[in-house]
């Protein structure tokens, strides 16, 4: 794979931070036609970049309409990331379904979008419900699916809670032993998942794959 052009590196990271999404879409195209591996686009550019556009959103440096530009610009380049893992090949094999979600009160979604993607190419069944999600949903789908894994998604601090409140539900009705639950997102970390009695806890979506990987023992 290809090293990241540095006068594209530095464009896409203007554009992005300006919330410039069809300049951040041209440029990240530019990079991924140049062969740069799409994981690279996602972890050397687009989480600093938002990450510092959410500290400059919480230093109130900027406000909620250049947040939300920054994230349009992200979900577009996440979309073309998406694509290119997509068209690099998906492993022919079914290692196992995963039922993915941001849970109750959680809109964001470009991190479990990436998340998605990445266990796709690997070879998982991914069923994703989207942001929102209620703890009976994510418990209806995963016996319907008969999922293996199920992973919740969570940014924000206040819908940690929903992170309990979820495996709670899946301990109440007695199917908790049935699923490994993994817990990921900006919010979370490896205290906060052994402290909720999460299977795992991965920080980025390269460990997520990982991770579920060695839950379901491939
Ligand atoms: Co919001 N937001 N936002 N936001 N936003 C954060 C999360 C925040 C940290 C910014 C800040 O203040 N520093 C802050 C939360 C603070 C807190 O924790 N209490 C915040 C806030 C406050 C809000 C609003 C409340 C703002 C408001 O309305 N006043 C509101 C929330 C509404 C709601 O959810 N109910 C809001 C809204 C938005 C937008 C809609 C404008 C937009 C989202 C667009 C979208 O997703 N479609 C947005 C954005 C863009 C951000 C930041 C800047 C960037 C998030 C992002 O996409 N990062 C964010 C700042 C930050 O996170 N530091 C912020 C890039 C992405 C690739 O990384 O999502 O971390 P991430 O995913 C990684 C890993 O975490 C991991 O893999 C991914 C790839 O490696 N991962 C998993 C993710 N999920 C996983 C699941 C797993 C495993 C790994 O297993 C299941």
């Amino acid at each position: 794979m290809a090293e990241m052009p540095e006068a594209l590196r530095t464009k896409l990271t203007a554009a992005l931070r300006q919330g410039l999404a069809g300049e951040a879409e041209a440029f990240a195209r530019q990079i991924l036609d140049a062969g740069v591996d799409p994981l690279d686009v996602v972890q050397e550019v687009l989480v600093p970049t938002l990450t510092k556009v959410g500290e400059r959103f919480q230093h109130f440096e900027i406000y909620l309409p250049e947040l939300m530009m920054a994230g349009n610009a992200g979900q577009r380049v996440t979309a073309l990331v998406e694509e290119a893992t997509l068209a690099a090949g998906k492993a022919s094999t079914s290692l196992g379904t995963a039922v993915l979600g941001q849970v109750k009160g959680d809109i964001h979604d470009i991190g479990r979008n990436i998340v998605r993607t990445l266990l796709s190419a690997h070879g998982f069944e991914v069923v994703d419900l989207g942001r929102d999600v209620a703890a009976s949903a994510f418990l209806e789908v995963a016996q319907k699916e008969k999922a293996d894994i199920v992973g919740l998604s969570a940014l924000m601090t206040t819908a940690l809670p929903a992170q309990r409140r979820t495996i709670s539900l899946f301990n109440e009705v007695g199917r908790r032993a049935d699923y490994k639950i993994i817990v990921g997102g900006g919010a979370v970390n490896q205290e906060w998942a052994d402290e909720i009695g999460a299977d795992g806890y991965a920080p980025d979506a390269a460990s997520a794959v990982e991770l579920c990987k060695g839950l379901i023992g491939v």
